[in-house]
């Protein structure tokens, strides 16, 4: 069933095409880094707050993620790295399924040990795709994972994981570069999805501009996501930048 969180996605998508969405890492130094940069990120035109990283080992989330709702009006979803790292809260989450590898762990067995948990907490589940694609470098997800990443010269590959996908049931595909990629998901491999799919598509990784973002939501991703770079430089000129090259693709 199609949650609260969900469609509002979809509605807030119908409105403005493309939303910008900026991943917050739960396991920043300072104990109030999540609040102050999610409440600014909203305040300066991001739709929708992430909350996720590779590891989390930070005992305090639950406390944070409810002070950054009592502080924001924008969606907080978790965006896990594994069944681990599901805990109450969040608005909804993004309940992915790698399927660019062949990891049985990432295609199965995170699921079954996380799915009990997002039912038991009441947290909405929103049926993602994963694609992890190339991007120059080793990513930590790629390590993480332990899965082969879709060559950057290969967007047909991503798009016939997306039809599989969809016919599987999934609403949501996240085109992958991995956090602070060389190079982020090159253009066709959105552009291709978005011809072949109705999925709502997700992208990040490595995405160091407004301009890169701009180009990203004209070849269809209708959700753009920043993470390190707003982290390095936490500024509302820059949040402001970006929004506007999503909300004006
Ligand atoms: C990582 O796609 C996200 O999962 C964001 O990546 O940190 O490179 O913005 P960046």
């Amino acid at each position: 069933m199609i949650g609260a969180v969900e469609n509002l996605l979809i509605e807030q998508i119908r409105q403005k095409k493309s939303l910008f969405a900026v991943l917050l890492d739960p396991d920043t130094s300072e104990p109030d880094a999540l609040l102050k940069t999610g409440a600014m990120a909203v305040e300066n035109g991001a739709d929708i707050l992430f909350v996720g990283g590779s590891f989390m080992g930070n005992t305090h989330l639950s406390q944070q993620v409810a002070a950054l709702k009592a502080k924001v009006s924008a969606p907080v979803i978790l965006f896990p790295g594994g069944a681990s790292q599901v805990v109450p809260g969040f608005d909804a989450v993004l309940f992915t399924t790698l399927v660019s590898g062949r990891n049985s762990q990432y295609l199965i067995e995170e699921q079954v040990r996380g799915g009990v948990l997002v039912k038991s907490f009441g947290i909405e589940a929103i049926p993602t795709a994963y694609c992890l694609i190339n991007s120059g470098r080793p990513t930590a997800v790629e390590f993480i994972s332990n899965t082969t990443p879709i060559p950057a010269n290969k967007p047909k590959l991503t798009m016939v994981h997306a039809v599989a996908a969809e016919l599987m049931g999934m609403r949501f595909i996240y085109l992958e570069a991995g956090s602070g990629a060389d190079v982020p998901v090159p253009v066709e491999h959105i552009a291709l999805t978005r011809k072949a799919t109705d999925l709502t598509i997700i992208t990040g990784g490595g995405l160091t501009t407004p301009e890169m973002a701009n180009l990203r939501a004209q070849a269809g991703a209708q959700i753009i996501v920043t993470g390190t770079t707003i982290e390095k430089n936490a500024s509302a000129t820059l949040v402001r930048e970006f929004a506007d090259a999503i909300h004006h693709a």
